[in-house]
């Protein structure tokens, strides 16, 4: 029996309002929404530890995507809600914005939607079951697409304390997918569990009855463990045995911070608030930054490191450095534009006095691991002073040759970049027939020659005069690291095209590694290809197709064969090279039948990693990341 009351009816009115427009309340109802739907509700388990009743939570995907998610907190309460005249654990389910606030012992923190999520995943939801045990009794109610047709009820008798929830996502409103990724799941779980430690997540997939796949994370070390796990993963040799903790708080604002430097050149800070990852950083970030760069100068003057005059920038104090910034606090304000960027200015002082004071104490009592950061900041302060040398040379050098274009370049004869591209070609004779087959009034060709920089293991003063990659830079004009400017770029589209092998594999990499750090924005921007030329010509007698796998090919195969009645034959390209230049054109250059990847960032930090570990002189990250990829090798294209 259905209840309409008015309450009911206002309930139901909320929660069809997240059916009609679920983008409202989740990020999408594709891939990324569909994972978000445990985040919500797994951050109520959270919240539950944070205030200090929850110790383990357990999150199971079961077979047909079904998700359970359990808890030992005090379980949701069931009573009867003082205004709203239906049980609290009902009002949870099934009222927008509900949660977080019964008996007045709400959450001391609580940020972006937690607490409120709850009825949102409920109104997404096929069915969702939710159990509760208060140390007496059991509850239980059942919703289907967000509505119930019993209150709660109680089902029997327990010692027990917490909280239960299977899902399953509604397949009409995640029409893309219903399928959930482990690794994702199982990367967020870590973050939270790094992010609270001593909290014990236990994450298993047990949808493949022949491989049930279970994972404790549990990190007694919290934030220094995710420091060390970062550099583990990566490949990255710590520059100090032991990573550098900083913490405290002022009125209901705290702040934790975790630093190591590492034999890297690039620097990677996490930022987080009320445990949300912060990708754009905001206030906390920026004080940790800013204090950072002052206390290291600071410590310089006083032990006279730093000549008189002479000053450490921010840069070059950040290089080698992973840190995590974790603040707590009551009120989180996201900016309205970029959703995950801090706007609290209360926290700053916070952030910059624990620094400052407990930064400053460390380096003073640590003073050979002080000497060791202090010396890297000083080396990457020579190579920044190289880097300007350089670049100086560079533009003298460009200014005196009369064409400052690089010689190999066939430059297109427009230069509207609404419709230009430069494709950077690897190999001469693969250049010669992309030079022969263009459209020249659109399509520049610059083939690559010379030697190869691994720019992961390069500053930016050696990609200055490096023979491989300047024609590059000149070529698309735009400069690379802070003198980037993207309104000088020659070209919309920046296509790479190499072979479908493995030096091809390498210089893409190579090339994507160097774009993604020194030429950022044109990753971000989109303005990055790859060229996907065929592997494989089938042809019967006149007739051909080209394919671009190996399923493609034996369906053509099946077709052009007519189901095996005719001869075809199969022709392998092993290299660009082996196609001529009306090929080339025609498979790989020609906009109206051509396949490019567009190269997109979905997570930076992902991508850093993925960069770190590839490029990276670590043998063992790099086996294990193919390892574990090796299914999506062929598609990853790196
Ligand atoms: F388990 C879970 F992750 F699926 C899940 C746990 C899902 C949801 C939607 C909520 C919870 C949850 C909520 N675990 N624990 C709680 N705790 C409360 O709701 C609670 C209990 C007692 C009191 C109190 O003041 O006595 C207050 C609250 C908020």
């Amino acid at each position: 029996m259905k209840q309409y009351d008015e309450n009911q009816i206002q309930v139901l009115e909320g929660l069809e309002a997240v059916r009609v427009r679920p983008g409202m309340y989740i990020a999408s109802t594709g891939s990324a929404g569909l994972h978000h739907l445990v985040y919500e509700i797994v951050d109520n388990a959270i919240d539950e530890a944070l205030a200090g009743y929850c110790t383990e939570i357990n999150v199971e995907i079961l077979k047909g995507n079904i998700v359970r998610v359990t808890d030992n907190g005090r379980g949701i309460p069931t009573g009867i809600h003082p205004t709203e005249n239906i049980s609290a654990l009902t009002v949870v389910f099934t009222k927008l914005h509900a949660g977080g606030k019964f008996g007045g012992s709400g959450y001391k923190v609580s940020g972006g939607l937690h607490g409120v999520g709850s009825s949102v995943v409920n109104a997404l939801s096929e069915w969702l079951e939710v159990t509760v045990k208060d140390g007496s009794k059991v509850h239980f109610q059942r919703f289907e697409r967000g509505e119930y047709s019993k209150p709660v009820e109680t089902i029997g008798d327990t010692t027990e304390t917490g909280t239960t929830v299977v899902f399953k996502a509604d397949d009409t409103i995640f029409t893309e997918t219903t399928t959930y990724d482990a690794e994702i799941l199982l990367k967020r779980l870590r973050e939270q569990a790094f992010l609270n430690a001593g909290l014990k997540i236990v994450f298993s997939d047990l949808r493949n009855d022949d491989e049930p796949f279970t994972e404790v994370l549990h990190y007694e070390g919290g934030i220094k463990e995710f420091v060390e796990h970062i550099h583990k993963t990566r490949g990255l040799e710590a520059l100090s045995e032991n990573v550098i903790y900083l913490s405290g708080s002022k009125g209901d604002s705290s702040v934790e911070i975790a630093m190591q430097y590492n034999d890297s050149y690039n620097d990677l800070i996490l930022s987080f608030a009320n445990n949300i990852h912060t990708d754009d950083g905001g206030t906390h970030e920026i004080a940790f930054k800013t204090s950072l760069t002052k206390v290291i100068n600071e410590y310089g003057k006083k032990f006279g490191l730093l000549k008189e005059g002479e000053k450490l920038l921010g840069d070059d104090v950040r290089e080698g450095l992973t840190a995590i910034v974790s603040v707590k606090l009551t009120n989180c304000e996201f900016g309205s534009q970029t959703k995950n960027r801090l706007g609290n200015t209360e926290i700053k002082p916070v952030v910059e006095g624990v620094v400052t004071e407990q930064l400053m104490n460390y380096l003073e009592e640590n003073p050979t691991v002080a000497k060791a950061i202090f010396d890297k900041s000083l080396s990457a302060q020579k190579a920044r002073e190289a880097a300007r040398k350089a670049r100086e040379t560079a533009r003298k050098k460009t200014a005196m040759e009369s064409a400052s274009l690089p010689g190999k370049l066939a430059d297109c004869s427009e230069h509207d970049n609404d419709y230009t591209e430069i494709y950077i070609v690897e190999g001469d004779s693969a250049g010669g027939s992309a030079k022969e087959g263009r459209d020249r009034r659109y399509q520049a060709i610059l083939p690559l020659w010379g030697k190869m920089l691994n720019v992961e293991k390069s500053r930016i003063d050696k990609v200055y005069g490096n023979e491989k990659l300047m024609p590059v830079v000149t070529a698309l004009g735009t400069s690379i690291g802070e003198d980037f400017d993207i309104t000088k770029l020659r070209y919309g589209k920046v296509i790479i095209m190499a072979d479908a092998d493995v030096d091809g594999s390498h210089i893409r990499t190579l090339l994507l590694t160097f774009f993604f750090r020194f030429m950022r924005p044109l990753v971000d921007n989109g303005n990055i290809y790859i060229a996907q030329p065929p592997l494989f010509k089938v042809f019967r007698g006149k007739e051909h197709r080209y394919a671009f796998s190996d399923e493609q090919r034996d369906r053509q195969i099946a077709e052009l064969s007519e189901n095996g009645r005719y001869k075809v034959e199969v022709q392998r390209y092993k290299g660009l090279g082996e196609m001529d230049s009306e090929q080339l054109w025609e498979t790989t250059m020609n906009p109206e039948t051509r396949t490019m990847i567009q190269v997109q960032l979905e997570d930076a930090v992902k991508a850093d990693e993925i960069f770190t570990i590839l490029m990276g002189d670590k043998v063992t990250p790099r086996r294990e990341f193919i390892e574990k990829n090796a299914k999506y090798a062929s598609n990853l294209d790196i």
